[in-house]
């Protein structure tokens, strides 16, 4: 995917060599941009291995997203990638689905007065006192499509100070153009080489999600990283991309291969079983049709 590899090409010609708090430094670049037509099929890198068990892992961390649950007990039985932040009981400080489907209301006593807030019985408000920002903007796009207001926000600025590992892909905007439906998404730090094409498989896959449930046909996936890096130190994040930047830059001009797609998707048709249903107990019917049309 040619917008990926130019990605890497502008990352490492802008780049900044820093230091930051993993202790394997970066080179780092500013305010990365591309973006993806999703009619062109689904980018799913091979620059990255994202087959198998990985693949199994998006879905499952995806569906968990779309679950709203603010622990990770459901998903530890599938993948292990969120063990090192949760806490004995599977409790996470900062989980993006708790966010999006749950996202914190102020109490009574801390509303300003002239401020306008959904009580209770508002039809997007959850009876824990908090806000479903997904199902909002589901029901926006097939209610009132051109909204410019189709925000879906993961940054809660005061659990971000506390949080271990506070959102990196924080916020998403939906946007309609004609019949297609288009997604952005800001990243506030995104390491290229490793989370980058996991995060663009996330995405689009929402992006297909989104444009099913409501009724339109996918567009464009539009993608913003504040903090683009490559890990360039030796280490254990060093080792995953070789030790040196020639090695990284051979991988990525490897251009993918197209039997690679099908091959995941043929797997995934078959991985993700109908009928299969979410931690609240509730179907993910619209699975398997994703996957039909992922797979057109
Ligand atoms: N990172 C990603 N994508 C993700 C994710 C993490 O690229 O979805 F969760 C990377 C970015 C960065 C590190 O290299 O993980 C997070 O560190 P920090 O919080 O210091 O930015």
């Amino acid at each position: 995917m040619r917008q990926y590899l130019d990605l890497i090409d502008n990352v490492l010609t802008d780049a900044t060599y820093k230091p930051n708090r993993t202790g394997v430094d970066t080179l780092s670049s500013f305010s990365q941009h591309y973006r993806i037509d999703l009619q062109q099929g689904f980018p799913l890198l091979t620059t990255k291995d994202l087959s198998g068990f990985r693949w199994n892992s998006l879905i499952h961390e995806f569906l968990w997203y779309l679950s709203g649950d603010e622990h990770i007990r459901s998903l530890q039985k599938e993948t292990s990638i969120w063990d090192a932040w949760a806490d004995d009981d599977g409790r996470l400080d900062t989980a993006y689905g708790r966010f999006w489907r749950r996202y914190p209301l102020p109490k009574d006593d801390h509303r300003f007065e002239g401020e306008t807030w959904p009580d209770e019985s508002h039809r997007w408000c959850n009876s824990d006192g908090t806000f479903d920002q997904l199902q909002y903007v589901i029901d926006t796009l097939k209610e009132n499509p051109h909204s410019r207001r189709l925000v879906v926000n993961a940054w809660h600025p005061a659990n971000a100070t506390v949080s271990t590992l506070p959102p990196c892909h924080y916020t998403f905007v939906c946007n309609v153009q004609g019949d297609r439906l288009n997604c952005h998404l800001t990243q506030r730090s995104g390491d290229t080489a490793l989370g980058i094409p996991f995060n663009i498989a996330a995405y689009s896959l929402l992006t297909h999600v989104i444009a099913q449930e409501t009724g339109f046909e996918v567009g464009t996936f539009g993608h913003t990283i504040v903090d683009a890096h490559i890990y360039c130190g030796t280490g254990a994040r060093g080792q995953w991309y070789g030790d040196n930047l020639e090695e990284l830059r051979s991988r990525v001009t490897a251009v993918d291969a197209p039997e690679e797609y099908v091959e995941v998707r043929d797997w995934l048709r078959e991985e993700v079983p109908a009928g299969e249903t979410d931690p609240r107990g509730k179907p993910y019917d619209h699975v398997p049709n994703l996957l039909l049309q992922c797979s057109r």
